[in-house]
C-alpha cells in the first residue's frame, strides 16, 4: 500500500467535525446573558436544501450554509449582528408558531454598518419563536461571532417602529 493509499484511508476514517446547529430543528437557543455571543463555524456545515422553508428569505438559497439560533419572543426588540466574523456574512430572521416547517421571514441583512459583516433589529411577540441564520453571502462559509442584545426598552415604540421594516 503506497503512502498515499493510507493517507486517503485516515482521511476517510477521521470523522468530520459537524456544526451541531447547522439545522433549524438543532438551533442554539439564545438565552442568559445580554448580550448574548457565540463563536462558530459555518465550515462543515449542510446545505439547507431544496425546498427548505429557509429560502423564502431571498438572501437564502438551497446552496446555503449556516448556524441556526433560536429566540423566544418577549415583547422586546433585538438586534442581532455578525460584527468580528471572519468572512461576508448574511444574516436571516424568521417568525413561527410551528416550528422549522412555520418559518416566515421576519428580516434580512447582507452588509451592515461595517464592512461586510450582518445586522438586523426586529420586534419580538410573546408566543412566537424567532430563528436567526448566520450564513454567508454568495454560500461563502468561515467562522463567525454572533451577538445579540435587547434593544431600547424604554423606547420600545420607537424602536418597532423602525425595526419591523423589510430591508
Ligand atoms: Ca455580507
Amino acid at each position: 500500500m503506497s503512502i498515499l493509499s493510507m493517507c486517503l484511508i485516515l482521511l476517510l476514517l477521521v470523522p468530520v467535525a459537524a456544526v451541531a446547529n447547522e439545522e433549524c430543528a438543532n438551533a442554539t437557543r439564545i438565552q442568559g446573558s445580554d448580550p448574548f455571543v457565540d463563536n462558530g463555524s459555518t465550515f462543515q456545515a449542510s446545505e439547507i436544501g431544496q425546498g427548505n422553508p429557509a429560502a423564502n428569505c431571498s438572501f437564502i438559497a438551497a446552496s446555503t450554509r449556516g448556524a441556526w439560533y433560536l429566540l423566544q419572543g418577549d415583547d422586546r426588540c433585538y438586534t442581532a449582528s455578525t460584527e468580528g466574523s471572519l468572512f461576508d456574512t448574511i444574516l436571516a430572521v424568521y417568525s413561527t408558531t410551528a416550528g422549522c416547517e412555520g418559518l416566515s421571514c421576519v428580516r434580512q441583512n447582507d452588509d451592515g454598518d461595517s464592512g461586510t459583516t450582518s445586522e438586523v433589529s426586529f420586534t419580538t411577540t410573546t408566543g412566537v419563536d424567532y430563528y436567526i441564520l448566520v450564513a454567508g453571502y454568495s454560500n461563502r462559509t468561515g467562522e463567525y461571532t454572533l451577538t445579540v442584545t435587547v434593544r431600547c426598552d424604554i423606547w420600545l415604540l420607537v424602536c418597532c417602529k423602525t425595526a419591523s421594516r423589510l430591508p
